[in-house]
């Protein structure tokens, strides 16, 4: 691999350092992310242990008193991003924003723990509590029913903000006037690679109304119009649950209540599985039925234990994928109608969705289709740079520039 790239994403790193915490792009994105430090934290651990850690260390500082941990820490001001803390009136220090996101966290401290021996356990066993107490109130406040799969109540929750999978449950959510010029993100990028204004008025509605319930959890669970069983969520969180089940292991905790979710949780999956698609659905809990969406996050449970026959069964759905782009992986199946190869979410292929489901696919024994998920990443980003997401069909790079997570996973991968 070409070392001029290795250099160009340490720079990136290191650049988007702010001290204790990695912006994931300079201007687009100036706070930190829930779900970015954890991919950044493997990028950080390549170069410095001890810099990984204070990247989850300083994202916590931002976790709310009953567990639960906002998706963006506001630690400096910065007015080049909308909805700002100021929007969210969390009334919380640092500022924060008040939904949170994919709680890829655990599994990152775990490989962490194990990289850095002695002083990784050490490090890990302070974190491990916060990591519970954010489990649990996931599984407590999203789960009230106790059905072993949570729900997410605002399309950013799930990380793939404006998926096609949303399409039809935002559809309940009233539009609340956003002026044009209030965005930030379309003067950063252009705005046919981001969602569309109406899907903002969508977004801005709930946040509105999570305020307006001083983020109480029972009540924006009960009064939010978008309440989604995520697929793509909560197959992270099962594999964060596995990866407690692990970390307290390895730190003499009681992994039981970990156990508990974790296992639950896999059995109740199967509720999302589409046997004639081949693919991972989500769940509208409004309607009570599947969202009829062919998307990359249904391809996230290849992370769990699997049947043999379910495994391959999602293989050959994720051949047929890859038949139909250059560059894998799309984040919505190309010969869809929904497709659109250069809108953020509803197309382009994304580096912490390879890397996730290389993971996935190396777990089910799919050493090939791994490896493809990885040569592609590195052609995209050797070929275009560390870009926020790619054209699957062209390679051309989309979005933010020197994207922390791009370059984080490119050094993880290469290492
Ligand atoms: C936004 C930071 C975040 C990611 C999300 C991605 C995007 C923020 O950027 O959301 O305002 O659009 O969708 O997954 O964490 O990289």
């Amino acid at each position: 691999m070409p070392l001029d790239r290795v250099k160009e994403a340490e720079g990136i790193l290191r650049a988007n350092d702010r001290g204790g915490y990695t912006v994931p792009a300079q201007g687009l994105y100036p706070f930190q992310w829930l779900w970015d430090s954890g991919f950044v934290a493997l990028g950080w651990a390549v170069l410095d242990g001890d810099r990984a850690f204070a990247e989850l260390e300083t994202l916590f500082l931002g976790q709310w008193e009953n567990g639960f941990l906002p998706h963006i820490v506001f630690h400096r001001e910065d007015a080049g991003y909308f909805p700002g803390p100021e929007i969210w009136g969390s009334g919380r220090k640092p500022q924060t924003s008040g939904i949170t996101q994919p709680p890829f966290l655990a599994p990152v401290l775990l490989h962490l723990a194990r990289k850095f021996g002695e002083k990784g356990k050490a490090q890990a066993r302070k974190l491990y509590p916060r990591l519970l107490a954010l489990h649990r109130f996931l599984h407590l406040y999203r789960d009230p029913e106790g059905t072993g799969l949570v729900a997410v109540l605002h399309p950013w929750e799930t990380g793939m903000d404006n998926s096609p999978a949303w399409d039809l449950p935002l559809k309940r959510v009233p539009r609340y006037p956003v002026p044009p010029e209030a965005r930030r993100d379309t003067k950063h990028v252009p705005p046919e690679e981001r969602p569309r204004l109406e899907d903002y008025e969508r977004y801005l509605y709930l946040v509105s109304l999570f305020r307006s319930l001083n983020y109480d959890p029972a009540s924006c669970y009960r009064e939010s119009p978008f309440r989604v069983v995520d697929v793509g969520f909560n197959a992270l969180l099962l594999f964060a649950d596995e990866a407690l089940v692990e970390l307290a292991g390895l730190l003499g905790e009681d992994p039981s209540e970990p156990r508990g979710w974790w296992q639950r949780g896999l059995s109740a999956l199967e509720a999302l599985w589409d046997e004639e698609a081949g693919l991972y659905r989500s769940l509208d809990l409004f309607s009570g039925k599947r969202i009829p969406r062919a998307t990359s996050a249904g391809f996230l449970p290849l992370l769990l234990p699997l049947p043999r026959s379910r495994a391959e069964r999602l293989l050959t759905t994720f051949r047929s994928w890859a038949g139909e782009a250059r560059y894998l992986f799309p984040s919505v199946l190309p010969s869809a109608l929904y497709f659109e190869a250069r809108r953020y979410w509803r197309g382009p292929v994304w580096a912490p969705v390879n890397w996730l489901l290389a993971w996935g696919l190396v777990r089910q024994g799919f050493h090939e289709e791994a490896a493809r998920l990885k040569k592609d990443l590195l052609a995209l980003v050797e070929g275009s740079g560390f870009r926020e997401y790619y054209h699957p069909f062209t390679g051309e790079g989309l979005g933010g520039r020197g994207f922390s997570w791009t370059a984080a996973l490119y050094l993880a991968w290469v290492q």
